[in-house]
């Protein structure tokens, strides 16, 4: 009884005290069947169904029906014994007016059998009726047909006798108060599964539902003699099973029971349903646990006494074991514990310790009785076993080569000091005497060197997994530390400033185009954020006397060259600068890396579209669109400007 009833029982009125209850309920329909919109409409069927069901567990039932009326009202009926409809000494009223009346009441009428009550379920009908605009109540018992109905909970017809009869059982219309929920138009399909479902979890029992609301009737009736194992059966039927039979386990202790039925198919996934009182337990919880423990140690234990695993071996794994598993999982229970974020996972740890020793005795049984079943399971998760070392190696591997997990930075890799990564640059740079300059005439707190050479794999052909194993590339990926493609992560990188320092020759254009375009391709967000740079070293050396100047294009040459010859129109030495290896390390620094004095040009991603279109056409598998580029562009080959 609740808190709130009690307090008010004080002031007597048996009246009052019921309204109250069933008000409780109208004002806050959400705690008492979780939702108003559709899922809590669905809750009502389910609700007054878990009655009749109640009834078939107890034995007096076999048949329910759930129809959907016109106008989406919901009858339900059974052919069960019928609710009592005698005056209650306690109440003074009809047991059939209490059930619908009072709060948590059905429990009280159980009789045999136990009280389905998982999650929601099992609130009672009471907060059906107080949410339904209407809700008639037929009882056939004792030759008569009783008749009594209410309005949002409030009676609007006492019990009274309508008919007679030569059969027993319940029938209950009600019609889901608008006022209530978002919508009151039920689902066929909803109600249809959970039906079947029940039918299922119910060997035996033979569950109709029917939509009226079309011109045509739909209808189906349910009845599963095999229960659960049919529910593996159907489960499995767009499948290809590994084994004939479906293996069926049972076993109870005090008022709790399980079954389990499974079968293996030859797919890769899991398809494990586990339910407590009929109800569904998503998140899983002791049952679960209980089966995939003893599952484990039976296949393990198995296969070292069959020699299929041999002493020493590595065991299967639980995940092994059930790669193809169908299996569904029932328990019963009175004293059901839900847990977890939405009240669908079971925290009876009693139960785990039955299932587990239930499987535990007689899958090892069954196993030594189908040796031929056995094996074929076995192998199965011997198999899952190796691929999934083998998969777990390969991504070793590929870590390991890539250092993605190690941490380990590449030889090629002179790191700076500092760890900031907005604070820290790295500079590319193309060539193995360039990198020595640069690593010489670098400031090393915050400057980080790495040194690329050689033809790099063409991106143009190359897979994610691929390129995480070339040699040229993962140095690169794993001092950058961000990962690619759609692994990439801003957040991870090293660097905030990525400098392609590369001569302004053709093969320095060629380094820039491959850089760019995989960065464009794998590294994308490292260019919209503005983290690439192109250094920008001198051309020309000028030199009068001691004094030297460096010029970055052909007018600064001009330029500085009129500077230093001056009034005295003095002899000034011009040179080309052949490539970044010339530079001694000052030269390179002053010039090209000193913050203060260097030029950097920030890579738009224009720029690395264009240089993917270049690379496209450059490395592409079309042969004529190269050679028109290179026709059209043979004037600019020299001197790509990306
Ligand atoms: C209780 O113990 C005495 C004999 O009757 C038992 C009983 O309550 N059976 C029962 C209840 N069968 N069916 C119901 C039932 C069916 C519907 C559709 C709705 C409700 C609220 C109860």
């Amino acid at each position: 009884m609740s808190e709130e009833t009690k307090v008010t029982q004080e002031y007597g009125g048996e009246q009052i005290q019921v309204l109250e209850g069933l008000e409780a309920v109208r004002k806050r329909p959400g705690m008492y069947i979780g939702s108003t919109s559709s899922s809590g409409l669905h809750h009502l069927v389910y609700e007054i169904v878990d009655n009749s069901i109640d009834e078939a567990l107890a034995g007096y039932c076999s048949h329910i029906t759930v129809t959907i009326n016109k106008g989406n009202s919901i009858t339900v009926t059974d052919d069960g014994r019928g609710i009592p409809v005698d005056i209650q000494p306690q109440t003074g009223k009809p047991a059939l007016e209490v059930v619908f009346t009072v709060l948590h009441a059905g429990g009280k009428f159980g009789g045999g059998g136990y009280k389905v009550s998982g999650g929601l379920h099992g609130v009672g009908a009471s907060v059906v009726n107080a949410l339904s605009e209407s809700l008639t109540a037929r009882v056939h018992k004792n030759g008569n047909i009783y008749e009594m109905k209410f309005s949002r909970g409030h009676i609007t017809q006492e019990m009274k006798i309508v008919g007679t009869t030569d059969k027993t059982g319940t029938e209950v219309t009600f019609q889901p108060d608008p006022e209530m929920f978002d919508e009151v138009v039920y689902s066929y399909e909803v109600l249809h599964e959970r039906m079947r479902e029940e039918a299922f979890l119910n060997a035996g029992l033979s569950i109709t539902i029917t939509d009226d609301r079309g011109d045509e009737p739909q209808t189906e009736t349910m009845c599963y003699a095999g229960g659960i194992r049919e529910f593996v059966t159907w489960t499995n039927h767009k499948k290809t099973v590994i084994h004939g039979d479906v293996i069926y386990i049972s076993g109870s202790k005090g008022d709790a029971s399980a079954e389990i039925a499974v079968q293996y198919n030859d797919g890769f996934s899991e398809s494990l349903q586990s339910f407590a009182n009929d109800v569904r337990t998503p998140e899983g919880g002791m049952h679960e646990t209980g089966f995939k423990t003893a599952l484990t140690r039976v296949l393990n234990a198995y296969g070292l006494k069959n020699g299929m695993i041999k002493a020493g071996d590595d065991k299967v794994s639980g995940e092994d074991c059930r790669e193809g598993i169908t299996a569904i999982i029932s328990v019963k229970l009175t004293d059901a514990q839900f847990e977890g974020q939405t009240k669908a996972k079971l925290g009876n740890a009693y139960i785990r310790t039955l299932v587990e020793q239930i499987v535990g005795d007689q899958l090892t049984t069954y196993f030594e009785e189908h040796p031929a079943t056995a094996k074929i399971i076995l192998e199965k998760a011997l198999m899952a076993n190796r691929a999934r070392e083998a998969a777990r190696k390969a991504r070793e591997n590929a870590r390991r080569k890539t250092g993605l997990e190690s941490g380990g930075m590449p030889d090629k890799l002179q790191d700076c000091n500092e760890k900031d990564p907005s604070l820290c640059e790295l500079y590319i740079v193309e060539g193995d005497s360039a990198a020595g300059s640069a690593i010489q005439g670098r400031d090393s707190r915050f400057q980080a060197i790495l040194a690329m050479w050689g033809k790099m794999l063409n991106v143009e052909k190359a897979r994610a997994d691929k390129i995480y194993g070339n040699d040229k590339l993962s140095p690169l990926i794993i001092a950058l530390g961000g990962g690619i493609g759609e692994d990439f992560d801003l957040e991870k990188l090293r660097y905030h400033k990525i400098i392609i320092m590369s001569d302004a020759d053709v093969d320095g254009a060629h380094i820039r185009t491959l850089l760019l375009t995989f960065f464009f391709r794998y590294m994308r967000p490292l260019i919209e954020n503005g983290f690439v740079y192109s250094a920008v070293p001198p051309l020309y050396k000028l030199k009068r006397g001691k004094t030297e100047r460096v010029a970055y294009s052909d007018e600064q040459r001009d330029q500085v060259s009129a500077e230093l010859r001056g009034e005295s129109n003095a002899k000034v030495e011009i040179s080309r600068f052949k490539g970044l290896g010339e530079m001694d390390p000052h030269e390179l620094w002053e010039t090209t890396m000193d913050p203060v004095t260097r030029t950097l040009r920030r890579i738009s991603l224009d720029d690395a579209r264009r240089a993917d279109e270049i690379f496209t056409v450059l490395m592409g598998e079309q042969v004529e669109p190269r050679k028109e580029w290179i026709e059209k562009n043979a004037k600019y080959a020299i001197n790509i400007d990306i």
